[in-house]
């Protein structure tokens, strides 16, 4: 590209008009179940058997099967019977509903929900607020009572949510050794996707969830199994009612939904909460302290900016945030992936 690049074809200006065409034809695959197929399958398949077997009409899955493959999301072989499709690796890995790192969940939630709410972008950016009274027709004013309209959308958030650290948790959580914090409250924990990775990774560790009542009802009822000893729940409005006392506090993409002010009242809450030699770990996407990037987090800031009251921060930012409140020693991790971590101690 650059000085090769035809002026009258400016290919970051194609790519980018098509970048919402990409994402709906794999959500769209996902949603119809197509990598699940031929998963199961185990051999590959003619769209012709993939459309009766999914209940499509044969010309559309025909050019949905050969537009993934142009996404490299599908391979394609020509046999005598004609064209046969089957699964490339990653899909089967990442797009499939039943891999460990599956991420369907939060692409449904992406294609249902999120999608929707971006509709009014425009809107978002010229009143500084979400959108859903335009999106869905329930007032904005509580985000989460917005976003957790219904309890299905209750359940997508949360799966959706869960998936991200299927693919990320481990790497937030090993970015600091939290071993000397053997008690330990994720708060907002929601489907507990990140505390499971947590006692997995620390074996003397216990966590509780902290989260609203009707999420913890829906964690133990669909994501947390009675086995898993080492997790237990808590049901509250961290806003709102007591946190009790705890070595560590995980906050997980809790502080990227709401305001400064909020953020300073609810790490307060959780400074006088925490032991002394205690402290707190944020797990957020860190944008760069100029905020020239990632472009990942760039996005995501535009997302809170549709969906809740909050933004994506610098790591200056986080860190004054939690200096307010009392927390000193601060320590920040890159990951490398989306979300990393920042470490403050009592
Ligand atoms: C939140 C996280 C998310 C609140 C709303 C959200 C995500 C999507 N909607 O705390 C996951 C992060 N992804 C994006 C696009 O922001």
């Amino acid at each position: 590209m650059g000085s090769t690049e035809d002026p009258d074809y400016p290919q970051i200006i194609v790519q980018y008009s098509n970048g919402f065409l990409v994402s709906k034809v794999m959500f769209t695959a996902c949603e119809l179940g197509v990598f699940d197929l031929l998963l199961e399958s185990g051999k590959p398949l003619s769209s012709d058997v993939i459309a009766a077997r999914l209940g499509a009409s044969t010309m559309g899955m025909k050019r949905l099967l050969d537009a993934c493959v142009g996404l490299k999301l599908l391979a394609v072989e020509m046999t005598q019977e004609g064209a046969l499709y089957r699964n490339t690796e990653i899909s089967n890995v990442y797009l499939t509903k039943s891999s460990p790192k599956s991420q369907y969940h939060i692409m449904m939630y992406y294609s249902n929900t999120v999608y929707l709410c971006w509709q009014y972008l425009a809107d978002a950016v010229r009143e500084g607020r979400n959108q859903y009274e335009r999106a869905f027709g329930v007032s904005s004013r509580d985000p989460f009572g917005a976003m957790y309209r219904s309890d299905e959308e209750m359940v997508k958030f949360m799966a959706g949510q869960n998936s991200v650290w299927s693919i990320c948790g481990r790497d937030v959580l090993a970015a600091f050794d939290l071993s000397p914090f053997t008690q330990i409250y994720d708060l907002g924990g929601g489907g507990g996707a990140l505390a499971q990775e947590c006692v997995s990774l620390y074996p003397n560790s216990t966590v509780t969830i902290y989260d609203l009542p009707k999420v913890v009802q829906v964690a133990k009822e669909k994501f947390v199994s009675p086995e898993e000893h080492q997790i237990s729940f808590h049901e509250g409005d961290f806003f709102n009612d007591s946190i009790p006392e705890a070595e560590l506090y995980i906050l997980s993409k809790i502080l990227h939904d709401w305001d400064d002010d909020k953020c300073k009242q609810l790490l307060a809450k959780v400074y006088k909460a925490c032991k002394p030699g205690g402290g707190v770990l944020l797990v957020e996407s860190l944008l760069n302290e100029d905020k020239s990037g990632p472009v990942e987090t760039q996005l995501y800031s535009m997302n809170m900016l549709v969906q809740t009251e909050g933004k994506e921060r610098t790591a200056a930012e986080y860190s004054k945030l939690l200096e307010a409140a009392g927390f000193g020693m601060i320590q920040v991790k890159r990951t490398g992936k989306l979300y990393d971590a920042v470490l403050g101690r009592k």
